[in-house]
């Protein structure tokens, strides 16, 4: 039993983890003490990694059409139908949709077949979605796309401006760092998210600024820092070429009062912001979703680093703009050029890279434009454009704005394959041919996080059924469709070696994206890998990747926002919960994670809620012009008002409601073409239900037949909320398992209880009614827990013969401790740190993901004594 050293699945914070399989596929998960992302610490998502690694759901086989195949098969048909579309229609008439979820390796590959051989760029990826405003911003300003940041600027900083991030919940390690920093060395944190999050909770300030009003806010901030001369003229004179009429533009934003109103934020809050912003040079501004994913995301981006730039806040320890990335690999993917519009190795489309590639790869029909990005190839693909289509390691029938429009053009397209490690998906369900693909801890390659680390994934586990790595199976369809030697590779570290090879192929100094140091890495060194940055610390020397050397302000201006539409009175913001990733393919797998979230709310604040005639607890309905999903009502001091939040995560898999993929408007930024998730005119309105409760099931629920149903895991089992009218009679016939039956059933009263237990362990248990009147739900999902479930009358009353206490929602995924237990303690123990709840039930004190939320209930108990 020994330990290996790999890194967390998820984010793109990159932590090390140290993983011991204690049998089978028990695994026992820890932080690796010796990766510099973590240091040891791991968040909630990383620390219960272990209870996602089981063979449940997993997709164990090639197939094709549904049924079982050899893998000889499956790979000569994906090749077959692939060279005859090509041949038929075109390069252009095929693509790939990819993933910053694949390893390096199996992304280098990916994109050397589809721009290097099959000759066209028609390759995008989900980053597409994630930070392609980012790449554009960062290509604008510096020449290349560099983070220029690392997390030992965490450590060194005075001032965190977290813009459109809400770091406690998405990127929770690096705010951990952060809350080191501050107590460390009294650094602020100043937070800019129009919704009130748990990133907020401790923050030095927040500004809740109008959606999209980023533009105006930071130009703002620059106008204020030269009137107050906090321009680094010598700095913008050695190292920055500014446009024509850049600061006279600028003027336009000159008046704080006019700014704080288009951003919507007191004027007091906004000077605060710029004073902080005047008296700590060592600031810096962490960005994500909020930015990025907007209309404006580029220009958003843009408008962050110009301030960086002026200000002379950049190559230097402790001040940089600074791109978290989202998913484990993510940049990793930049770097071999995944997506459509770039080439591999931080080249764009000049004929001479064009040239270049096609000398190193030895290939003729080296793709010499940029290709379709991700929402016009499905547009392309609904109008039968594109004949055969490849997804890796992603979701769009989910992730894609308008995921109706993506869903019809999956089934417009002729030909489907899908490579995952999961059997059923949204996606998956259109496919033609299914792939096996190793899962995490199964698979052997790199990754790089969002400061420029690269570091190993290791596998601890043996491949799951037929299941292949997703480099295999591409270059064996590339060597089935001619390519054989230049897709002949035995090993993922052949790849690696190439990869880096091509980074210093004639490449002296232009890009700063140079690895070349491992060109000819032995296989023993590679495996040996420890995390190692690229590019050190990136123009720290004032010389930029531009062919003048010299970094670009971009002029930016803030566009006009539109005023609510009659129809559509409300925004819809989308994004994500503290225990789920994505599309719940994994988190979905793990009870514990299950329990910080159970079901997906709508998010609204109560002066809408009542304009809406919601209620809190209740169901509405959220329509926007491309779709409508429902959603429990969450009333929520968070929320401004005339937006609403929904999370992304539920997905046909576990839900008839929360499909928040159908919702969003497939409107892009005009550089990038990052969606602008976070804005789409939306309306709420009840969903009136007659009857409301609960299936508590050992076996996994079949489809069920309700007007809402969701369902998340739990310990042994599932638990499906339940919402419907007309009669209840039919639905449980249909979820009930056979067994020995227990049941008390008040029709004059509406309520409906039923039991179903073998050889006395509980097999199921449905709670319906009426008029609201239901159990909690934590005992009964105990009881799935034991041998022997409890006496008759305690299953049918839904409590034990001594009430527990309701401890509430969970909080504390590590130590399993609920909202209702940790006001009780606060209350009843005089609790007055999260240091002393820490101590008192344990909360709070593992990976420190519910930090923020102990803190909330802190300052709420606080606030009551007051
Ligand atoms: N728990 C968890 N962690 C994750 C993921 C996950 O699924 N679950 N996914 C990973 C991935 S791929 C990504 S990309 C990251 C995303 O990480 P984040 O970007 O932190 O996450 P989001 O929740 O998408 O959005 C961030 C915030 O942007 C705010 N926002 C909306 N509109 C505006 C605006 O106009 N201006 C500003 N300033 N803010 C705005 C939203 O209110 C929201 O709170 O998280 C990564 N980490
Ligand atoms: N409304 C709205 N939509 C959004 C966003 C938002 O904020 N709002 N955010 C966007 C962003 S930032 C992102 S990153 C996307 C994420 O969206 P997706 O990429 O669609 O979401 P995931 O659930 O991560 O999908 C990954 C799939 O790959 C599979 N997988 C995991 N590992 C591997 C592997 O090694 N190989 C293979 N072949 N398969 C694997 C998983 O089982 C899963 O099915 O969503 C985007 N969509
Ligand atoms: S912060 Fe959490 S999810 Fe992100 S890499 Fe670290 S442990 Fe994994
Ligand atoms: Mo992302």
């Amino acid at each position: 039993m020994t330990a290996v050293r790999t890194t967390c699945a998820y984010c793109g914070v990159g932590c090390g983890v140290s993983a011991t399989v204690t049998g089978g596929r028990q695994v026992d998960i820890r932080g690796d003490v010796d990766h510099p992302a973590n240091r040891g610490r791991l968040c909630s998502k990383g620390t219960h990694l272990g209870e996602t690694v089981g063979l449940e759901g997993r997709l164990l086989h090639p197939e094709i059409a549904g049924k079982k195949v050899g893998w000889d098969r499956a790979l000569d048909l994906v090749a077959r139908r692939f060279a005859d579309a090509i041949r038929r229609h075109g390069p252009d008439s095929v693509a790939f949709y990819v993933s910053g979820q694949l390893l390096t390796e199996d992304y280098y590959v990916a994109n050397k077949l589809m721009k290097g051989f099959i000759g066209s760029s028609n390759i995008d990826t989900n980053s597409r979605l994630c930070m392609s405003s980012a790449v554009v911003g960062h290509n604008r300003a510096f020449g290349e796309d560099v983070v220029p940041a690392s997390y030992d600027d965490l450590d060194a900083a005075d001032l965190f401006v977290l813009v459109g991030s809400n770091t406690a919940w998405c990127h929770p390690v690096v705010y951990q760092r952060i809350q080191a920093a501050r107590a460390a060395r009294g650094a602020q944190l100043v937070v800019v998210d129009p919704r009130r999050t748990e990133t907020c909770e401790d923050a030095d300030l927040h500004l809740a600024l109008r959606p999209g009003s980023d533009v105006a806010l930071m130009n703002g901030l620059l106008a204020h820092c030269r009137r107050e001369g906090l321009l680094d003229a010598g700095f913008l004179r050695d190292s920055v070429n500014i446009p024509e009429g850049f600061w006279e533009a600028l003027d336009a934003h000159g008046d704080a009062g006019a700014v704080a109103t288009t951003c919507d934020v007191a004027l007091e809050d906004l000077q605060r912001f710029f004073h902080l912003f005047s008296a700590r040079p060592r600031t810096v501004t962490l960005f994500s979703q909020g930015v990025n994913q907007s209309v404006r995301g580029s220009d958003q981006v843009n408008a962050i680093i110009n301030v960086h730039l002026a200000t002379g806040r950049i190559g230097k320890p402790g001040a940089a703009p600074f791109s978290i990335t989202g998913q484990p690999n993510a940049m990793g993917g930049r770097e071999v050029g995944g997506l459509a519009s770039t080439l591999a190795a931080h080249m764009d489309f000049a004929p001479e890279n064009v040239a270049r590639l096609a000398r190193f790869w030895g290939a003729q029909d080296v793709a010499a434009k940029p290709g379709l990005k991700a929402v016009d190839l499905f547009r392309r693909m609904r109008e039968g454009r594109i004949k055969a289509l490849w997804v890796m390691a992603t979701n769009p029938a989910v992730s894609l704005p308008d995921a109706n429009m993506a869903r019809e053009a999956l089934a417009a397209c002729p030909f489907v394959v899908v490579s995952d490690c999961i059997a059923d998906t949204d996606t998956s369900s259109h496919a033609h041919v299914k792939l096996p693909a190793l899962a995490w801890g199964e698979k052997d390659g790199t990754v790089t996080n969002s400061e420029r680390v690269i570091s190993r994934q290791r596998a601890f586990l043996p491949p799951a059924g037929e299941a292949k790595p997703d480099w295999w199976i591409i270059t064996q369809v590339a060597r089935r469709m001619g390519w054989e030697s230049a897709f002949y590779y035995a090993r993922p570290a052949d790849i690696y070696r190439e990869h880096a090879r091509l980074s210093t192929y004639q490449n002296a100094g232009a890009r700063l994206f140079n690895i070349g140091a491992h060109a000819a890495i032995s296989n023993a060194a590679y495996d040996a890998m420890e995390p190692w940055r690229w590019g050190g610390a990136p123009f720290a020397d004032g010389r930029f990747s531009t062919p003048d050397r010299r970094a670009r302000l971009v002029k930016v201006e803030q566009r006009a926002l539109p005023a609510p539409l009659e129809r559509w009175p409300l925004t819809l913001n989308t994004g994500r919960y503290r225990d789920h990733w994505h599309t719940m393919t994994r988190t979905g797998l793990s009870p514990r994670l299950a329990r910080h979230r159970q079901e997906p709310l709508i998010e609204i604040h109560a002066a809408d809620a009542i304009a809406c005639g919601l209620k809190d607890g209740e169901l509405a309905r959220v329509e926007t012009p491309q779709g409508a999903s429902i959603y429990r009502v969450g009333i929520s001091e968070g929320q401004r008002r005339g937006e609403i939040f929904a999370p992304i995560h539920w997905t046909d898999q576990q839900s008839s409601g929360g499909r928040t993929g159908l919702l969003p408007r497939p409107t892009v930024d005009p550089h990038s073409g990052q969606p602008g998730f976070k804005l789409t005119p939306a309306r709420v309105d009840p969903f009136p239900v007659e009857w409301s409760g609960f299936l508590v099931t050992r076996t996994a629920p079949r489809a069920i037949n309700a007007a809402y149903a969701t369902r998340v895991r739990a310990p042994q089992g599932w638990l499906v909320e339940l919402s419907g009218n007309g009669e209840m009679a039919p639905l449980i016939k249909s979820v009930l398992p056979a067994g020995e039956r227990i049941e008390a059933i008040d029709v004059a009263r509406g309520q409906f209880r039923v039991a179903v237990l073998m050889n006395g362990q509980l097999q199921a248990a449905i709670y319906l009614s009426r008029t609201g009147n239901l159990p909690q739900r934590d005992w009964i999902v105990s009881q799935l827990e034991t041998e022997q479930a409890g006496p008759a009358v305690t299953l049918l009353a839904g409590r034990p013969a001594t009430p527990q206490a309701d401890r509430g929602p969970i909080v504390c995924a590590c130590f399993d401790v609920g909202l209702k237990q940790i006001i009780a303690a606060i209350g009843e123990q005089r609790l007055a740190s999260v240091e002393a709840v820490g101590n008192a039930l344990g909360a709070g004190s593992n990976c420190g993901s519910c930090r923020p939320a102990i803190q909330r209930l802190l300052g709420e108990a606080l606030g009551e004594h007051a």
